[in-house]
């Protein structure tokens, strides 16, 4: 406790640049805070999005990556729920257990950190990272594309110290929040008829949740056929692509299952995907769930009348799980078998390739089926 420690990050100095590896400095945790060993990391949507300068939020320099896990290095003064050596999850949604929201059964969106780690500080207002003398912004208040990170205690959970570092990483995001958006924001029940929009590793979750939880039929609905075959051995039962329809695939998707489906999920983050996934739901009952992020200033519609005829709009964060309390227990999970997370991954890479997993020519090498890429730190 109480050094500074030098090691390897890859820096995204501005927007549209490659990252770029650098020697940087990690503080000491502060009171409250955690310091860890990042071992792995997946690479998000979101990741891409802030460094293609998408995000008018996106704060530079600053490191980036939010899908890992580690072990603990020396905690902060006042953090007694993990100690130095055991594996930790970074949790972009906190859990403080204190918070209003915290305390509202309805909801996993912990707000206790929510300003500081959107302007890229710690709880403090201030910042552990440093590249030579500039100072680096924190990003999700998690920043895995490091060696060494430092975290609020809130954002953080021990999970079992068994667990395979490379696979569970998975849980700090994409996994978690497509199952999660299954079990905990739609509730599909045993015999519904459930369709997918999107089947990169978040649809690929919701189809998985969807098989948890018994549901009849899965069509999955993607615009590239190559992922299909993925698709199915996830549990889909049929797949379409709206490509070989002359009529709208919502349309499509009402004549097959007798009027519309009982849940839609939309994992593309388009909005015109998100309004036929909304108009697939059966009338009367049909529920849709947005789980794709959007870009900045997008706008959703349909006609009012959709939802005055019973349709249901949802939204979902993180699977809507309460992020300390589940991640632990999804491990479990994960370790009874009882859950995939190997399947989703389909690359492995040292941090000093990391600007390969956005390269075109590395999905095209997967013939579009890239899923996850592990970052081995
Ligand atoms: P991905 O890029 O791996 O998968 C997207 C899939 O959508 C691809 O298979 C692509 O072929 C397909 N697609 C693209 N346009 C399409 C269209 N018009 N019609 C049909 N299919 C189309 O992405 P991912 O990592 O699975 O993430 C999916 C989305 O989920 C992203 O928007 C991401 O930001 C979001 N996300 C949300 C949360 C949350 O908590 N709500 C968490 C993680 C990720
Ligand atoms: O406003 O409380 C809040 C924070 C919302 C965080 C929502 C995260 C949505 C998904 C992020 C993209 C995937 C990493
Ligand atoms: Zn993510
Ligand atoms: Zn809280």
């Amino acid at each position: 406790v109480g050094k500074v420690i030098t090691c390897k990050a890859a820096v995204a100095w501005g927007p549209k640049e490659q990252l770029k590896v650098e020697t940087i400095t990690v503080d000491p945790p502060r009171a409250g805070e955690v310091r860890m060993k990042v071992n792995f990391t997946g690479v998000c949507h979101t990741d891409a999005y802030t460094l293609g300068g998408h995000d008018p939020e996106g704060l530079f320099p600053v490191i980036l990556g939010h899908e890992g896990c580690g072990t603990v290095e020396s905690v902060g003064e006042g953090v007694d729920h993990v100690k130095p050596g055991d594996v930790v999850i970074p949790l972009y949604t906190a859990q403080c257990r204190d918070c209003k929201f915290c305390r509202n059964p309805k909801t996993n969106l912990c707000q206790k950190v929510r300003a500081t780690q959107g302007a890229g500080k710690m709880p403090d207002g201030t910042s552990r990272f440093k590249c030579g003398d500039k100072e680096l912004f924190h990003f999700m208040g998690c920043s895995t594309f490091s060696e060494y990170t430092v975290v609020a205690g809130v954002s953080v959970c021990a999970v079992n110290s068994t667990a395979p570092q490379d696979k569970v990483c998975l849980l700090g995001c994409g996994i978690t929040t497509g199952y999660g958006a299954v079990l905990n924001t739609a509730k599909v029940e045993e015999g519904s008829t459930v369709a997918v929009w999107g089947l990169g590793a978040v649809g690929l979750a919701v189809v998985m949740g969807a098989v948890k939880a018994k549901a009849s039929r899965i069509i999955g609905v993607d615009i590239n056929p190559g992922k299909f075959q993925v698709a199915k051995e996830f549990g889909c039962t049929e797949c379409v692509n709206p490509k070989d329809f002359d009529k709208p695939i919502q349309n499509v998707l009402v004549d097959m299952t007798d009027g519309g489906l009982d849940y839609t999920f939309e994992c593309i983050g388009n909005v015109h995907t998100m309004r036929a996934a909304l108009e697939a739901c059966h009338k009367g009952w049909g529920e849709s769930v947005i789980i794709g992020v959007a870009a900045s200033g997008q706008e959703i519609s349909t006609r009012p009348f959709q939802l005055v005829t019973g349709r249901v709009w949802k939204g979902t964060a993180f699977g809507g799980y309460k992020s300390r309390d589940s991640v632990p227990k999804l491990v479990e999970e994960y370790l009874a078998g009882e859950m995939k997370l190997d399947e989703f991954i389909t690359g492995h890479m040292p941090l000093d390739k990391i600007n390969e997993v956005w390269n075109p020519a590395f999905d095209d090498m997967h013939a579009g089926r890239a899923l996850r890429t592990i970052i081995d730190l």
